[in-house]
């Protein structure tokens, strides 16, 4: 029996479970005819798996156990280091699908032709928490994929954010150092909010860009599907005949852009810390399979001459409105692992995984990353060997050469030739046409530490970005900086960002200025370059101007009582489904509720396990329960919740539940009566995600 399949016995019941009783009434399971034996690494059959071999009972464990020696000695070796970076992640296999050939402009085989198909795995993260940190924290998310393409893995490592906070690599590890815990007292985890890590922003000017973005809410994405993913660098494409073509990568999520309150993101990692690995499990199981379009920018050097900043600088992006995505293709993700260690914690990403077609350019970052990668994947898994492991080791082409042994070697050659050149007749040899040949570029120059100029505007991009913004996501950015900022217990810290804010928007330096309490407004920091006032807008850049434009996929959380309207209740199912979104219970206990025609529907979470921060929107259908209901401290913070995150509200029969939160008064366009005939239109207002219009009107 399957574990998802309803068992054949009574709920509760042991004896089909339970093969023999022991002398202390422990629990034996023994194989029956024809399964599988349980036994050691060494394929020894074990006959009792609950009990170590002993002298007398009680009496000392015998050294001679090696049953238990086996087993106790693999577990005390089961972990390995957790990422430097990005070590809490969560990965899935899918398939690329070239829409658009590129074979004029690169040889990379994913896109040689239209309808390709290419294996990968992704693996999404976040940077500074460990790997039990929750999935809302505030932060970068990673987005890597490896193509498994038929001429080699290509890694693209990219982020959910087109920019980075640094221009060299080795200014990285300070970086890292600063915004994880602090080495004296080990906290705060996951989290940016403190001194450290505001102490070296604010003395790294050329972070201001990544500041905006990570002060937005790109940092606490609703879920993986529903974020960017970007290269962050200027790459090459090179074609057959060996031309270069700039090119930057996109990754469009075609479920629509979509984000927490950070309200909600806090209260999130409290009920459901895994929300995101959790989310994307549910979906790809459930069939609805995540997909991005991929899109790319391409240019020329003349391009890149004229450009205003320097494409080698990570901390700039190019702006969609100058050079247009191009759609070449899209991910679908359609497969969850089998094994979350043996795949998504054993992946290797490597920026220096390409595959002929695609280069490097000298973005001092990604040159950095490149020495990066491989030297942290020895550490991590311990052997030059992980390229062996299935979701490291290409599958669209044979791998052969002379590499051998090391720890955990399984694939070694056979026979005498473990060297070239050779007189032997075997052994594989180089191929100079179809091998990997890098772009040819011409480089010359004096050996000098020294930061190019044209990387020294560190504040237009950074004020581009805000002013692209809505005003209610520029609300946010703001008060995301003073939440931050106030965790920073030395006030010059605080003053010296509002100071770098001053270059970046002044409007924007006043609010958090005052939202600090500062005594008095600090000087402008010191600007290597004057803010450009003239780069217009983009829309590219928000999320609300980039959202879903229907409710597929999303999910509506009922609070339901007993007796609860089933004629509503069909008809809002009916709707959901229609629209591709999914209506999940919340009951007073989780063996569900009886609708008035007495027909019993199992909950999904119990009242107090379901809060409304983890549905897009709510409805309120308490039946008979009304008042029982509207007494339940979980049941009004469901819907206080809801209110306070501008979700829309369907209601009938709420009115008590609304009185005992004091929400009568606050009753607006984002509450609607329903019943079976109003469902559609409360659906169809849903796919605006939340009512806006109420957030203005929370602080009052
Ligand atoms: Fe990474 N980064 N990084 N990084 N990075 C790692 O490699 C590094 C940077 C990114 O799911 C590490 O396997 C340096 C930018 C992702 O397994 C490590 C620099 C971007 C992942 C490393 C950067 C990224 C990593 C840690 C500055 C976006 C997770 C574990 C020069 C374009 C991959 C590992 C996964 C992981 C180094 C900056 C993305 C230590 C030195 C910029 C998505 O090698």
């Amino acid at each position: 029996m399957s574990a998802d399949d309803k068992p054949a016995h009574r709920p509760g019941s042991f004896e089909h479970l339970v093969s023999d009783y022991g002398a202390g009434g422990e629990f034996h399971q023994h194989a029956g005819e024809g399964d599988p034996r349980l036994t050691t690494a060494q394929g020894v059959t074990i006959s009792d798996n609950q009990n170590s071999l002993r002298v007398g009972a009680p009496g000392p464990t015998l050294l001679e156990d090696f049953v238990l020696r086996e087993k106790i000695f693999h577990f005390d070796h089961e972990r390995i280091p957790e990422r430097v970076v990005h070590a809490r992640g969560f990965g899935a296999h899918g398939i690329f699908e070239c829409t658009k050939a590129l074979g004029d402009i690169t040889r990379a085989a994913p896109f040689q032709a239209e309808g390709k198909i290419t294996e990968t795995f992704v693996r999404f993260s976040t940077v500074a928490g460990s790997k039990g940190s929750p999935d809302l924290a505030r932060d970068v998310r990673g987005f890597a994929v490896k193509f498994y393409t038929d001429e080699g893995n290509w890694d693209l490592v990219g982020n959910n954010i087109p920019v980075f906070f640094i221009q060299d690599a080795i200014k990285f590890p300070d970086l890292v150092h600063a915004v994880k815990p602090a080495p004296d007292r080990g906290f705060p985890q996951a989290q940016s909010a403190h001194d450290n890590f505001w102490d070296f922003i604010s003395l790294t000017p050329e972070a201001m860009h990544m500041i905006m973005w990570q002060m937005s809410d790109r940092t606490i994405p609703k879920s993986f599907r529903t974020m960017e993913g970007f290269g962050v660098h200027t790459f090459r494409f090179v074609n057959k005949a060996g031309k270069s073509t700039f090119v930057k990568f996109h990754w469009k999520p075609k479920q629509g852009l979509q984000s927490v309150l950070w309200d909600e993101a806090l209260k999130i990692n409290g009920f459901d810390p895994d929300r995101h690995r959790r989310d994307l499990w549910d979906a790809i199981k459930a069939g609805d399979f995540p997909e991005w379009d991929l899109g790319v920018q391409l240019f020329d050097e003349d391009f890149a001459d004229s450009f205003d900043f320097d494409v080698l600088d990570p901390t700039k992006i190019i702006p969609e409105e100058l050079v247009p995505v191009e759609i070449v293709g899209t991910l679908t993700l359609d497969r969850v692992v089998d094994n979350f260690f043996e795949e998504t914690e054993q992946v290797a990403f490597c920026t220096q995984n390409v595959v002929p077609g695609i280069d490097f350019t000298d973005d001092p970052l990604l040159q950095g990353r490149n020495f990066s990668y491989l030297d942290t994947q020895l550490k991590r898994l311990g052997s030059p060997n992980f390229t062996k492991l299935a979701v490291n080791a290409p599958r669209g082409c044979p791998v052969h050469n002379y590499q051998q042994d090391g720890h955990m070697q399984t694939g070694n050659r056979k026979g005498r030739v473990n060297y070239e050149p050779n007189s032997w007749g075997e052994g594989p040899r180089a191929h100079p046409l179809e091998g990997y040949v890098s772009f040819v570029v011409k480089e010359e120059g004096e050996k000098r530490r020294l930061r190019p100029e044209s990387f020294a505007d560190h504040y237009s991009q950074a004020r581009q970005f805000y002013i692209s913004q809505t005003p209610g996501e520029q609300g946010h950015i703001a008060n995301a900086l003073i939440f931050e900022l106030s965790k920073c217990q030395v006030e010059d810290i605080r003053a010296r960002v509002v100071a770098h804010l001053l270059n970046i928007d002044g409007a924007l330096a006043e609010t958090v200025c005052t939202g600090l309490g500062l005594a008095e407004m600090p000087d402008p920091a010191p600007a290597a370059r004057p803010t450009r006032q003239d780069l217009p807008a983009s829309d590219a850049l928000s999320i609300l101007k980039n959202g879903p434009e229907d409710f597929s996929g999303r999910t509506v959380g009922a609070l339901v009582g007993n007796g609860v309207d089933a004629e509503l209740l069909s008809a809002l199912k009916d709707a959901l489904i229609a629209e591709g979104a999914m209506l999940k219970l919340v009951a007073p206990q989780i063996g569900g509720v009886r609708d008035s025609a007495g027909m019993l529907h199992v909950a999904d979470e119990k009242i107090g396990g379901g809060p409304s921060v983890v549905f897009d929107a709510v409805v309120i259908l308490p039946g008979k329960e009304a008042e029982l209901i509207a007494g339940h401290p979980s049941a009004q913070d469901f819907l206080k919740d809801a209110h306070a995150h501008c979700k829309l509200i369907g209601h009938h029969g709420a009115e008590a539940l609304i009185t005992a939160t004091a929400l009568e008064a606050k009753v607006d366009g984002g509450y609607m009566p329903l019943d079976a005939a109003s469902v559609e239109s409360f659906v169809k207002a849903c796919r605006a995600l939340r009512f806006w219009d109420r957030e203005p009107t929370l602080a009052k």
